[in-house]
C-alpha cells in the first residue's frame, strides 16, 4: 500500500480529532482578528473565539457562503497580509464577478500535498509521466494537479485543455502513464482514441478525473475506451482546489484530507448538522489554510460521508460522489455557470431588441456538453432584417463568452415562442444524464 504521508493519512481518529480541535481553535482566533466578515458574524451571534474549544463547538460557528467572496471581492476575506500571498486563482461567482482565492507559500504546500496524496493513492509515483489536461491559468485544475504531480516526483506534461488531436499524439509520443482532465473530456478523448484505433499505442494506466459530477457508467466507458483505471478527484477553489479529497485504488469514495479540511453534512433547509452517513449538503472548514481560510463554507454540493474504515488503511472519511447541488449552479464543460450571470448579460440587451424571456438548454452530444440559449426578440425587432438579427446574436454571444468564460450558442427566437409557465419560469433545461 502506497501512501504519500502515512502518518497523517492513517492517523487514528482520536488523534486526528484532537489535532483538528487544536487547529480549529487557532483558525477561529486568527479569522476573528483578521477577517471583518467573520468577526461581524461572530459578533452578531454574540460568540467569542474563547468559546470555541474544539470540534464539538463547530456547530456554534456561523456559516460562510459564495456570496461572501463577492461581497468582499477581491481580497476582503484574506486572513494573511498581501505580502504573504504568492498566488491567486479564481472561478465563476454567482454574477459576472469571479471569486478570488489567495494562497500563501504554505497553502501551496498543503495543496500540492493533497493532490500528491491522491496521485499516490491511485498508484502513481516517480517514473510516471502525467499529462495534465485540465486548463492552466486562473482555474485551479491545471496548476493544482501539476503541483501534486511534481511533488511525487513524476514527470509532468503541462498540456492544458483543448486540441484533442494533439492531446492524443502527445500521450502516445511522450508515453504518458496517467491523464488528468475532466471526465467528460476523458470520454471524448476515449472516443477519439477508439475512432483512430490507437488504444494499443497508449501507455496510460490511470486517469484522475474531476471538476464535475460523473457516474459509475461513465467510469466504465472511460476505462474501456482508454484501457485505464479511472479515479475521482474533488475540490473547489474556495477551499483550495483539486485534492480536497480523492479516491484510492479501491474506487469507493473520496478520502477527505481531514487534517486540513473538516467536513460536515448539514440539512440545507434546517441548517442542522446531520449524523455522519446521512445525505445532505457538504460544508468545509479549513483548519490549516492561511491565505483565505473558510469557516463552515457551504459548498452547495449534495453528498454523503462514509465513516466505515477503508480497505486501504486510510482513516479519513470518504465522501461519496456529489450528485447534485442545493443552488442552481451548472457545470458546463467543467466551467461553473450560474443562470443569474446569463440573465444579467441578457438584461443588458433588452433595449437592443430582446425581451427577458429566455431558456437555457444544456445537453450532452458525443460526450461533450452543448450549451444553447434561446432568447425571444421583441415584436419590433422581429420585423427587422436577418442581418441585424445575426449581428445582435453575435454581440450577445461575445458578451456571454467574456462573462462566463465559455461559449454558448445564442438563438434569437420569435416573440412568445418560449412556453410560458404558470408558476416559476423554467429557465434551465438540463437534458444531461449523469
Ligand atoms: O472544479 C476544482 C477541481 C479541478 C476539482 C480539477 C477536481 C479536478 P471549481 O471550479 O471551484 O473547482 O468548482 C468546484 O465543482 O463545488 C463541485 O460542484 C464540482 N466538482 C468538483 N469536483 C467534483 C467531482 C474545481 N469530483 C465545484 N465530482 C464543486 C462532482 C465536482 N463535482
Amino acid at each position: 500500500m502506497a501512501y504519500w504521508n502515512e502518518h497523517w493519512e492513517t492517523m487514528p481518529r482520536e488523534e486526528l480529532e484532537a489535532y483538528q480541535s487544536e487547529k480549529l481553535v487557532w483558525q477561529v482566533k486568527r479569522c476573528y482578528e483578521n477577517v471583518e466578515c467573520f468577526r461581524n458574524r461572530m459578533d452578531e451571534l454574540g460568540l467569542t473565539p474563547e468559546e470555541i474549544h474544539g470540534i464539538e463547538d463547530l456547530p456554534k460557528l456561523p456559516f460562510s457562503y459564495k456570496k461572501d467572496l463577492r461581497d468582499y471581492y477581491p481580497y476582503g476575506l484574506f486572513a494573511a497580509p498581501m505580502k504573504d500571498i504568492v498566488r491567486i486563482h479564481a472561478s465563476s461567482g454567482t454574477t459576472g464577478k469571479r471569486i478570488v482565492a489567495g494562497y500563501t507559500k504554505n497553502d501551496l504546500e498543503v495543496w500540492a500535498d493533497g493532490a500528491a496524496r491522491v496521485l499516490t493513492s491511485v498508484g502513481l509515483g516517480e517514473g510516471d509521466i502525467i499529462q495534465v489536461s485540465y486548463g492552466y491559468g486562473l482555474f485551479t485544475g491545471g496548476l493544482g494537479l501539476h503541483g501534486g504531480a511534481e511533488k511525487i516526483g513524476a514527470t509532468v506534461i503541462p498540456m492544458s485543455s483543448g486540441n484533442t488531436a494533439l492531446q492524443i499524439q502527445t500521450m502516445i509520443d511522450l508515453k504518458a502513464t496517467a491523464l488528468c482532465c475532466t471526465p467528460s473530456y476523458a470520454m471524448y478523448l476515449g472516443e477519439e482514441v477508439q475512432r483512430l484505433g490507437v488504444q494499443d499505442q497508449l501507455s496510460l494506466k490511470a486517469g484522475i478525473f474531476g471538476a464535475e459530477p460523473w457516474s459509475e457508467e461513465m467510469r466504465r466507458q472511460i476505462e474501456a475506451a482508454l484501457g485505464i483505471r479511472a479515479y475521482d478527484i474533488y475540490g473547489l477553489t474556495e477551499i483550495i482546489g483539486p485534492g480536497v479529497s480523492g479516491e484510492c485504488e479501491y474506487q469507493a469514495g473520496m478520502h477527505v484530507w481531514e487534517d486540513h479540511f473538516i467536513p460536515e453534512i448539514i440539512d440545507p433547509d434546517t441548517l442542522e448538522p446531520l449524523p455522519v452517513g446521512s445525505e445532505g449538503e457538504l460544508v468545509f472548514t479549513t483548519i490549516t489554510k492561511e491565505g483565505m481560510p473558510m469557516i463552515r463554507y457551504r459548498t452547495r454540493d449534495i453528498c454523503r460521508l462514509d465513516p466505515v474504515p477503508c480497505k486501504c488503511g486510510r482513516t479519513h472519511y470518504r465522501m461519496m460522489k456529489p450528485h447534485g447541488r442545493t443552488d442552481d449552479m451548472l457545470i458546463i464543460r467543467g466551467v461553473n455557470v450560474f443562470p443569474s450571470q446569463i440573465e444579467e448579460v441578457l438584461l443588458g440587451f433588452t433595449m437592443g431588441g430582446i425581451t427577458p424571456n429566455y431558456q437555457i438548454i444544456v445537453d450532452r452530444v458525443n460526450h461533450t456538453d452543448t450549451f444553447d440559449i434561446n432568447v425571444e426578440m421583441s415584436e419590433e425587432f422581429f420585423a427587422d432584417d436577418m442581418k441585424s438579427i445575426e449581428k445582435l446574436e453575435g454581440e450577445i454571444t461575445a458578451k456571454l463568452r467574456s462573462v462566463l468564460g465559455i461559449g454558448a450558442k445564442v438563438h434569437l427566437v420569435s416573440p412568445k415562442s418560449i412556453a410560458r409557465s404558470e408558476g416559476k419560469a423554467k429557465r434551465v433545461i438540463d437534458k444531461r444524464k449523469i
